[in-house]
């Protein structure tokens, strides 16, 4: 059954439905929690300045209702299912009596669908692949250095992965955040001596792309960027730079990304790691170029943000794969071939202290979970990544917990696994090559129920486990 489907254009959308049974609240970056909650819960700010910062949108902190970014959705006791999204960047949608708000910084169409659940989807999903260019759309198969090695990083430890991956069936050798002199600063450590080039080579001479992992929207305070270029930074109307997180032992700075400067700037960074030969880019910490602040070129904050990454895009080139993380989701639609849809996986359930604060958008495999398996309707319009899959032993991940992220890899077709293959055992090693080898047939059966080759797959128990978020929405 096809959806009912209108569409509105302005800064203003307004739904009145039937009574709503629970909303789906859309995160607004690749770590925001999302999924379907309670449009009454009572939400409780996040105490910690730091994880605050990085959670979801910065002008929504502080709420105390539900929300979400660019869509939300009603359900109702009959079964059906209302849709308000817009198809432009900086919209927000919530919940309101029987009906949805839609609010815009400035005038987007909105589209407004009702019917069944996946038939709203769908209506919503064709307008968006009518408007940007769907990029991406071959599996990707990744090994990334950041579960291995974190900041700790090294060209030694990298060239004894290679050795050991040996012929497992990789497309991409990823090293990610600890290879750089600071944020902002994006040139080799002492870790690197023979520099980035070198690595690339010696990455590509295995038979492997070779990738990168770059935060070029964001200089740490105590970066030479931050005290040599000031300019670059966005600052708040009192003159201060915007910190927009704090990670690496400091606070972070938001770039400007509507100053011709950090434009250059990001074309010198994006062009560099390209001449060193990296073809696939994982750029993150994405969302701080849409802080709100005093921009240089006054636009809509992910108008600016959209600014920046065509600037991205424009010098990396069409063929280099560039993933999103750590970014706004609707506004990097058309430029990205792929986005992180959830949180760090880490190889625990959950971290007691985030969970403590209510924190969803903190590392764990709970959080990635679900806020992935509730995203996975983007698949029609961008590559998606749920973060990693584990094959080392040594993990505090039950089996369960272990064979819904292999499945969600499968659905994805995003295979990343950041597992130091000397560790693995044989038969670890071959479970890990079927994984990669493996071209699935994937349907999806209802909200969290899928079949992978004939096979059931069901993600609804990762919301049953008890948590103190059940209930109540951040
Ligand atoms: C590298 C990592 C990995 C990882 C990314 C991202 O809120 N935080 O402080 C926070 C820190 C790190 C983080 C996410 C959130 O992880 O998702 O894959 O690349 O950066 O630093």
């Amino acid at each position: 059954m096809a959806a009912t489907v209108r569409t509105e254009f302005g800064t203003e959308a307004l739904v009145e439905t039937q009574p709503i049974a629970s909303f789906y609240r859309h995160g607004w970056h690749s770590w925001s929690p999302s999924g379907w909650v309670d449009p009454d819960a009572t939400v409780s700010p996040i105490p910690d300045e730091g994880r605050r910062l990085g959670h979801d949108d910065p002008l929504h902190a502080f709420d105390t209702t539900v929300s979400g970014s660019g869509v939300g959705l009603a359900a109702h006791d009959d079964g059906s299912v209302t849709l308000l999204g817009s198809l432009d960047a900086g919209a927000r949608v919530a919940p309101e009596g029987s009906g949805l708000i839609g609010t815009a910084e400035s005038p987007v169409d909105w589209l407004i669908a009702s019917g069944g659940e996946s038939d709203v989807w769908r209506a919503y999903t064709d307008l968006l692949r009518d408007r940007y260019e769907r990029r991406g759309g071959r599996p990707v198969r990744v090994w990334c250095s950041w579960y291995s090695f974190y900041e700790d990083v090294t060209e030694e430890a990298m060239h004894r992965v290679l050795a050991d991956l040996d012929d497992l069936p990789f497309e991409v050798v990823q090293v990610d955040d600890g290879w750089e002199r600071a944020i902002g600063d994006w040139q080799p450590n002492a870790k690197f001596p023979s520099g980035m080039a070198a690595m690339a080579e010696e990455i590509r001479s295995r038979g492997f792309t070779p990738g990168l992992w770059l935060a070029p929207l964001i200089a740490q305070s105590t970066s030479d960027l931050a005290a040599e270029r000031p300019e670059l930074l966005l600052r708040t109307e009192d003159g201060s730079p915007v910190v927009a997180g704090i990670n690496w032992g400091s606070p972070y700075y938001a770039l400007d990304p509507t100053s011709d400067a950090t434009l250059a700037f990001l074309r010198e960074v994006i062009t560099t790691a390209r001449g060193w030969g990296y073809d696939y880019l994982k750029l993150d910490f994405l969302y701080a170029a849409a802080f709100p602040g005093a921009y240089t070129n006054p636009m809509p904050r992910e108008q600016a943000y959209r600014l920046a990454c065509e600037a991205i895009r424009e010098a990396a080139g069409d063929d280099c794969y560039l993933l999103a993380c750590g970014a706004p989701i609707i506004a990097s639609l058309g430029i990205f071939d792929g986005i992180r849809i959830g949180p760090d996986v880490a190889q625990v359930w959950e971290m007691p202290e985030l969970t403590a604060i209510g924190d969803e958008s903190g590392e764990g495999a709970r959080n990635a979970l679900a806020t992935s398996t509730d995203r996975l309707w983007l698949r029609e319009v961008i590559d998606v990544d749920p973060d990693v899959v584990y094959f080392r032993g040594d993990t505090e991940l039950d089996e369960r917990t272990l064979a819904a992220l292999r499945d969600l890899a499968s659905i994805c077709e995003f295979v990343g696994v950041s597992d130091p293959p000397e560790v693995l055992t044989t038969s670890q090693r071959a479970d890990l090559a079927q994984l990669l080898e493996a071209a699935s047939e994937v349907s999806q059966i209802d909200r969290y129920r899928w079949a992978i080759d004939g096979r059931p797959v069901d993600f609804g128990w990762v919301r049953t486990v008890p948590s103190p978020f059940d209930g109540s929405a951040r």
